[in-house]
């Protein structure tokens, strides 16, 4: 009888049924298993039976592979014993901020967070982006010998510099001092502040040889070694949590930062996005074409999800972390939204803010959240049936189309002054506010609902403070019977 060589292999519903009882182990595991059951198996056959179908037909083929089956198994069961598989996330008890608030200085004025749950307001709420910032005098003074990550980390100088503003303005909100960079910092990566540069990464990220090393240590640093390359990330999700440990300095900053705000004002907690952080990660200092992002995401696409992927759970995580501490309400910032073509946004961008968003509610389920999409106008539309509850416009955006629309989906909007507006006379000021309020909303007769003023990207340091106190003003004069 001739014999051919043709290998062995498991029929394809064999392999279906295998799996299907095998769902828990990962892929990578079951596929090593398989190939090694079937090289046993193949050894174990005599040559006359090595036949396409053999010589009784497709039943002794299956026959033939039953040991291969229970092999299979066997190695996988094996697998999951000698070599643990990424723990599931611990399941946690949801918190509600009304046990949080329960800590802490009862809340005077509640206004955002009116306007985010859409409940009447006596006055439009405001805050600034850039609030705490070289525009005031006493920042420049009180940061001159301090190098600014070393402001983010000590928690008694984050606090009073963002309690600096409320000493002039009569502000809504307060955000608490920090950098959506401390979140690359708290992966391994180095980043520093360089004056005139902006934020500058000593090493580009830009291979996965490199990644792979900070999962690595990212691992080493929760007691876990010697998992491979390609699982490594499922590890490196499943402990997150443990991960944003590294970030209790900014913990510590809010709880100490809402005690001393006394009930003047919500505090909100921050995070950039993962594109975001993904951009300023790879490009690594001040770009004008996002070259390597680009070729990035259009060469090793998969590559650039893992990355996302792991920002997103820290992310989170790191957000939860901050409502516990005593954040009243996160924002985060899509900074680098405008990198992306309308499609690859909602590829790269748009699922890793909704997992952010999803991650953090099934935990803090009443936490307000805004996202800032920013120049992205684009963006507006996807963002209407997402979990975030706000959307933080830019002023490329017209204010009165987006509330509206935003409304409309039971969801409001921040924004959207253009900052350029600060540099006209204080006494403009006041009428330019007025003015683009009107246009938006009309007469005045009612005080828009679930809408918070803010101003683009916010102050810049050769602002006139004086400005800022005469936006507050007209903002908070909007509606107000003269
Ligand atoms: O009042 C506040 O807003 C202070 C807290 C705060 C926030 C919310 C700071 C302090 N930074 C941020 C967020 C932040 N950081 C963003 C998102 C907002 C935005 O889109 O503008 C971004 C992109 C960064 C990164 C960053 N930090 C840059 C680069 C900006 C760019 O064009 O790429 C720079 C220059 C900084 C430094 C920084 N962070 C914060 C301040 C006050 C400053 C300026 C440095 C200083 O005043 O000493």
């Amino acid at each position: 009888m001739a014999v051919t060589a043709a290998p062995v292999r498991a029929t394809p519903s064999l392999r279906n049924t295998i799996q299907r009882g095998l769902r828990t182990a990962p892929p990578t595991a079951i596929a090593a298993a398989f190939r090694l059951a079937e090289a046993e198996a193949e050894a174990a056959v005599e040559p006359e039976f090595r036949t396409a179908a053999g010589p009784f037909g497709e039943a002794s083929r299956l026959l033939l592979l039953l040991p291969a089956a229970l092999l299979a198994a066997a190695v996988v069961a094996a697998r999951r014993v000698w070599a643990p598989t990424a723990p599931a996330p611990v399941a946690m008890m949801a918190v509600t901020t009304a046990e949080i608030d329960a800590k802490f200085p009862p809340l005077k004025n509640d206004g955002v967070l009116r306007a985010i749950r859409g409940q009447p307001v006596d006055r439009i709420p405001v805050w600034v982006m850039r609030q705490a910032g070289r525009y005031l005098p006493e920042y420049v003074d009180y940061t001159k010998d301090k190098e600014f990550f070393s402001r983010c980390q000590d928690p008694e100088v984050a606090c009073t510099l963002t309690l600096q503003p409320f000493e002039r303005y009569d502000l809504d909100a307060g955000i608490i001092f920090s950098d959506i960079l401390v979140i690359p910092q708290a992966l391994g990566m180095e980043v520093k502040m360089i004056k005139g540069q902006g934020p500058v990464f000593p090493e580009a990220l830009r291979t996965r040889e490199q990644w792979y090393k900070i999962e690595r240590d990212l691992l080493a640093r929760v007691g876990v070694s010697g998992i491979p390359d390609a699982e490594q990330v499922d590890h490196v999700v499943a402990h997150a949590a443990k991960l944003a440990d590294a970030l209790s300095y900014v913990y510590d900053a809010i709880t100490l930062t809402r005690t001393r705000l006394n009930g003047r004002a919500p505090l909100i907690g921050f995070c950039g996005s993962p594109w975001t952080l993904f951009v300023y990660a790879v490009e690594a200092k001040k770009t004008k074409t996002y070259t390597e992002v680009s070729k990035m995401i259009f060469t090793d696409p998969e590559f650039v999800h893992r990355i996302l992927k792991v920002m997103a759970h820290v992310c989170a995580e790191y957000l939860i972390r901050q409502v516990k501490a005593g954040a009243q309400m996160l924002q985060v910032f899509d900074s680098h939204a405008n990198v992306l073509p309308p499609k690859q946004w909602r590829e790269f961008s748009l699922p890793y803010l909704t997992l952010i968003a999803e991650l953090v509610k099934k935990e803090c389920p009443d936490i307000p959240m805004i996202v800032l999409p920013k120049d992205a106008p684009f963006a507006l539309e996807f963002l209407t049936d997402s979990p975030y509850d706000m959307v933080s416009i830019d002023p490329t955006l017209d204010l009165g189309k987006s509330h509206a629309k935003l409304l409309a989906a039971g969801k409001g909007v921040q924004g959207n002054m253009s900052p350029t507006t600060m540099y006209a006379p204080t006494a403009k000021v006041t009428e330019l506010v007025t003015e683009y309020l009107a246009d938006a909303f009309g007469d005045g007769s009612e005080i828009p609902k679930r809408y918070i003023a803010n101003l683009g990207s916010g102050m810049n340091p050769d602002m006139d403070p004086a400005n800022l106190g005469a936006f507050v003003e007209a903002i908070h004069a909007f509606g107000k019977k003269k």
